[in-house]
Parts: structure tokens; sequence; C-alpha cells
């Protein structure tokens, strides 16, 4: 199998192999066959009895856990799992957030601040926090704390939750048992129920599961909030892609992981760094660059150009000129000092949470932020000291690409051209048939998948049948690094309908070219900024979200946070593909339940698909189908 179609991973990946360096791809081989057991499911290690396996067919090994339980119920509880470890993911960062909010109340963060007053008002308002002559330090307290109590056993539902879905959604949770009762508490009772002795009904299983996901959504929305309020709500800004963004001349500095609390002030601190970085020899200063959805956090806000995607972040040290990676949590691969082992870069881990063995720790604390940020960068510039030029090899590939499209800038743009009622536009236009629909991208590569494929050919096959795209994440990477966040990409793919709306916005909003074929909608933690638009045009129109011809993907889903958010996709109503195929074929009444039963009881549906024009034929179906229902 092709590993990437990415020009700039094919060639460092050539590269790597030249010089006996293992990558995730190399260890995918080293793993295959993988085993068929864990692959369908049907593996459970949940108690110290185990490993039971259970034969899928009863024909040549057993049927049931040495405890009794089915495969079916294997399955589920394997399922609810990964779900509680996505939830546990984004609610830790949701959380950080919270917590850097109330210190900064307490003038314990003084680096930070209310970067975006007018989004903390309207949330304060939206949460039911009086605003009336309070300071904001005030206000950012009683925020911070009306968030941090989101997070374990309470009365009434999330304010989260009741207050960013429309009452028919709400009414339809309360109806199927599917409110969190708080955000961890609802991870803390998948852990409990699917321990050994608990639940064995597997649909009960899965509906705690999605009552977790639930809470999923529930803390992303929080995050993204409190992100714009400290940081900015993202508008509309150019930066450049692919692993030729690196500079030779450059400290290069890779911000990656997750959370903006310490980017940002990487951000902030890297300019007034420039003559440090100059007097050690780099001409041009100190080069930020970003890889996964660190990466995005930055280049929304910043205009800091994206490195790479999550599969290839090895490779970024493979070019020989990253002096450092600052790494905060998720998805940075533990192999990265072992390949910096071969070159100078430092890897630098900033949170106690989330050590590597081989790197450097620098523990990273929000009452010294702007401090520790310098402590970083003058590593880098020291690792810049120790590159060896003769191994640089930055691929000359580079891409523009347009990001910042959050639901606001959305709104910002529509309003020109309909001041009074900004969704008009959009709504008039799905109706006359110019946007057949709306599709999220969202999710991880996958090394099962050559990297960027089924991204690239699903959203080419999807605009050409005139469907509106919002991505995030590494989906939103992969646009970036393959240049269809651009006008251009606009012109040379979408379909007539959608390239005359994009046309127009565009002109609207004074760019004299095309929206993006795709709209940069942010991290993955920014999945909701789609939820909440979602969302309005649904209480626009008095319908559910699970009526409109809307749809989400995730072709090269990897992360338990993948899975976690597909399912809440599901639970909101949203016809939701997936084009690598979860563990969870070894049953096939979860299978069931995933694929058909959701849709009767929630609207939303799984739909497993690995082949991007196959899963391009089925989206475009389930689009038409609700504009069917709809009766346009
Ligand atoms: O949260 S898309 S590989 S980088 S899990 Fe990770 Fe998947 Fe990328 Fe961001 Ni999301
Ligand atoms: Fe086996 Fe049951 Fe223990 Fe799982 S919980 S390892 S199926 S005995």
């Amino acid at each position: 199998m092709e590993r990437s179609i990415s020009p700039d991973s094919v060639l460092l990946i050539k590269a790597a192999q030249a010089a006996s360096i293992t990558t995730a791809w190399d260890r995918y081989e080293a793993q295959l066959p993988q085993c068929g057991f864990g692959e369908t499911g049907l593996c459970c290690r949940h108690c110290l009895q185990g490993p039971c396996r259970i034969d899928p067919f009863g024909v040549t090994g057993p049927k049931a856990g040495i405890c009794g339980a089915t495969a079916d119920t294997i399955v589920a509880r394997g399922l609810a799992r990964s779900i509680a470890g996505g939830t546990a993911s984004h609610s830790a960062h949701a959380k950080h957030l919270a917590h850097t909010m109330l210190k900064w109340s307490r003038g314990e963060a003084p680096d930070y601040g209310i970067k975006d007053k007018d989004k903390f008002y309207k949330v304060l308002d939206r949460v039911g926090i009086a605003r009336d002559g309070k300071i904001d330090e005030q206000l950012a307290g009683e925020l911070a704390k009306l968030a941090l109590a989101e997070f374990s056993e309470r009365e009434e539902p999330p304010v989260w939750l009741k207050t960013t879905v429309t009452a028919g959604r709400m009414a339809k949770f309360q109806q199927l048992g599917l409110i969190p009762q708080g955000l961890d508490s609802t991870v803390a009772e998948v852990m409990h129920r699917t321990t050994n002795g608990v639940d064995a009904d597997p649909v009960n299983i899965l509906l705690g599961a999605i009552k977790c996901a639930v809470g999923d959504y529930t803390g992303m929305y929080l995050a993204t909030d409190l992100s714009d309020i400290l940081f900015g709500t993202p508008a509309p800004v150019m930066a450049s892609a692919n692993l030729g963004v690196l500079k030779e001349n450059a400290v290069n500095v890779a911000v990656h992981g997750h959370n903006p609390v310490l980017s940002e002030m990487i951000v902030a601190e890297a300019m007034g760094m420039k003559a440090e970085a100059q007097a050690a020899g780099a001409s041009e200063g100190i080069n930020l660059v970003g890889i996964c959805c660190t990466g995005h956090e930055v280049m929304m806000r910043h205009g800091i150009p994206y490195a790479t995607n999550s599969l290839s972040q090895e490779l970024a040290i493979v070019t020989g000129a990253l002096d450092a990676a600052i790494v905060d949590y998720q998805c940075i691969m533990p192999s990265l000092p072992e390949v910096a082992k071969k070159y100078h870069t430092a890897i630098l881990t900033t949170m106690s949470i989330a050590k590597i063995p081989g790197a450097t720790h620098i523990e990273f604390d929000e009452k010294h932020a702007g401090e520790k940020a310098r402590e970083v960068l003058r590593l880098a510039i020291e690792a810049f000291k120790k590159r060896d030029r003769a191994r640089v090899n930055i691929p000359p590939m580079r891409n523009d690409a347009m990001a910042g499209m959050s639901a606001e800038a959305i709104v910002k743009v529509l309003a020109l051209v309909s001041p009074d009622d900004p969704l008009k536009p959009l709504i008039d236009n799905i109706v006359n048939g110019n946007i057949l629909g709306v599709c999220l991208f969202a999710g991880c590569n996958d090394v099962k998948i050559t990297q960027d494929k089924n991204f690239v050919e699903l959203v080419k096959a999807l605009v050409a049948e005139n469907v509106l795209i919002l991505c995030t994440g590494c989906a939103a990477g992969s646009f970036a690094r393959h240049g269809l966040l651009t006008p251009e990409a606009t012109n040379k793919y979408a379909g007539p309908g959608l390239k005359a709306v994009l046309t127009a916005l565009g002109h609207a909003a004074g760019l004299n070219a095309p929206l993006p074929m795709a709209l940069h909608t942010g991290s993955c933690v920014d999945n909701t900024r789609a939820a909440s638009i979602a969302t309005a045009i649904a209480n626009k129109l008095g319908v559910d979200v699970s009526q409109l011809p809307v749809v989400a993907t995730a072709p090269e889903a990897a992360m338990e946070k993948a899975v976690s958010i597909g399912t809440w996709a599901v639970a909101m109503g949203l016809p939701t593909h997936v084009g690598v195929v979860p563990p969870v074929t070894g049953s096939p009444l979860v299978v069931q339940v995933l694929t058909q039963t959701a849709k009767d009881l929630l609207g939303g549906y799984f739909i497993v698909e690995p082949d991007p024009k196959a899963a391009a034929s089925k989206l475009v179906a389930a689009l038409k189908e609700r504009r069917l229902g709809l009766g346009i």
C-alpha cells in the first residue's frame, strides 16, 4: 500500500528509509497481520482472569469469556471504553482552560486575559451569569467555577448541553436517558458499568456510551467557548501549510498537541526573542510552525504556518531542520525522541500528565507562563546551534491555506450579504439546491489508509456534488497541505451551485475570489462550532438537526477522540461516515445498533465505508433523503 499521497510526506518517507529511521508506517508493517480478535473487538482484558477471546463463529473456540460475557457484551464494552477515553481527553482539555481562567480571575495567571469580550459576555448571558456591574475578573471566576461544576455529579443537566442544543434534541436525550449527570461522572460511569460483572446488556451499554459521548460534546463546546474568550474567536486568516514551511535560516520550532494554553504564550514570546535567535546565527529569527491540533489553534488565531497533520509528525524531524518540538498532550507519538536521537531536535514535554522517555521535560505553569515559554524557546535556540546544515532536507512544497472560519466568522460573512438575517442566504441556497447539503470533515490520519487519500478523494467527490464542506483537526490539516483551503480549489473542484455561492460570499467578503472549497472551522475540539451552526439553522426553521441535510465524516479516523466525536454526531442526529472499520464487527448486534437502530432512535447513524468513492455516494444519498424529508 502506498504510504501517503502528500508529496512532502512521500519525499521524507524515502529520506527516512535511506537513513534507516523507523516511522509509524514501518512499525505498522511490523505489526502485520494484526490480531483478528482485536480487530473485530472480540478480545477482553477487563479482569485478571483474561485475556478472553471469542470465536465469532463459535466453531473453533469459546462463545463466551470466562465470566460468561458474550461477543455482543465484549464488543459493546470495548467501544464504550474507547468513547470514555475520548471524552476524558476532551474534558481534560476543557478543564485545563477553566482552571486557567479561574487562575487569571484570581491574579494567579497574569499573562492571560479576556481577549474576546464580546464572546465572553455572550457566553455569560447564555449560561445565565448575571453581569450587573461586576468586573471581568469576578465574572471570569464565576464562569470558570460554573464550567468546573459541569464535570462532577449534577442534579440539573449540564449547562453547556441544555443551552446549546435544540429543545427537540434535549427532549429526545431526556426521553432516552442520554443526559450525562456530569462530564467526568459519565466517563466514570462507563468505566464502572463495563468492568467485570456490571452491565452485560449490549444495547444498554451502547446507550451508556452514547450518553458519555453527549458529555463529550458538552465538554468540547465548553472548551471552544473558553478558548475563544481567553485567546480570541478565530477570524479568517491566510496561512501556509506543508513541511516546506520550515525555514533554513530560522530556528524552527513546532508547537504540537492540542491545548492553546501553552502555545499562545509561545506565540506571544517568540517575536520578542528574534534577536536572541539571530545572535545564534538564525538570520530570520524564530519560525513557529504547528503540528496536529495545537497547530490549528495557532494557525486560526495567528496565521502560524501548519507543518503537518498527525501521521507525518515524525517526518518533521527528518527534514533535519526542526530544532524543537514543544508538545502538550494528545496525539503525540512516543517515538519522537527516538527519531530525534538521529538529529539535533529537542523534544520538549511540558505537561505533568504527558511525559515521554527521552524527551526533556520543562513543567509549564500558568503563573509563570511567559517565563516558561521563553525557557523552552531558549532550548530551541540552543538546539539550533547544533543543527547539521548538511543534513537539512526541507521539501519544496508549500500551499496557501485560509483558516479561522469559526461559526461567528461564517455568520459575519453571511451578514455581509444579508445583515438582518445572516442565516438566510445559507438556508435559501440549501432550499434552492445550489447547496445540496453540508458535510463536516473531522478526524485523524490512520496508518491503515494511504495518508490523506480518503480525505482528498472524498472531499473532491462531495464538492462536485455541491456539498458545502466544513473541516477541523487532521481533516483540515490534510486539506491545508493539499491546497484545498483556497479559492483556486473552489474554482477547480466545486460544482456549479456551490461555486456560485462561495464566489458570491467571497466577493462580499472583499476577497475578490471565492471562499475556499472547505471552510476551516478549527481544531478537533472545535467540532461543536459546526454543530452550533446546524443548531441555529434547525432553530430558525423550527425543525431538529436530525432533519437537516447535514452529515459528518471521519474518513481516516484513528483516535478514541474521533470515536467519541463520531458518536455524539450520531446522537445529534447526523448520518456519520467512518472510513476505517472500527473493532465492532465481531458483534452483528452492535453493528446493527450503530448503523440502523440508531437511526430510528436518534436520526443519526454510522455509515462504515472504507472506499472514498462509495462513501461519497452514500453521503450524497443521505443528504438527498434528508432533503426529501423536508420537501426540498
Ligand atoms: O484532536 S484529528 S489525530 S490531532 S484526534 Fe489527533 Fe485525530 Fe488529528 Fe487533534 Ni483529533
Ligand atoms: Fe474474560 Fe470476563 Fe474477565 Fe473479560 S471480564 S477478561 S471476558 S473473565
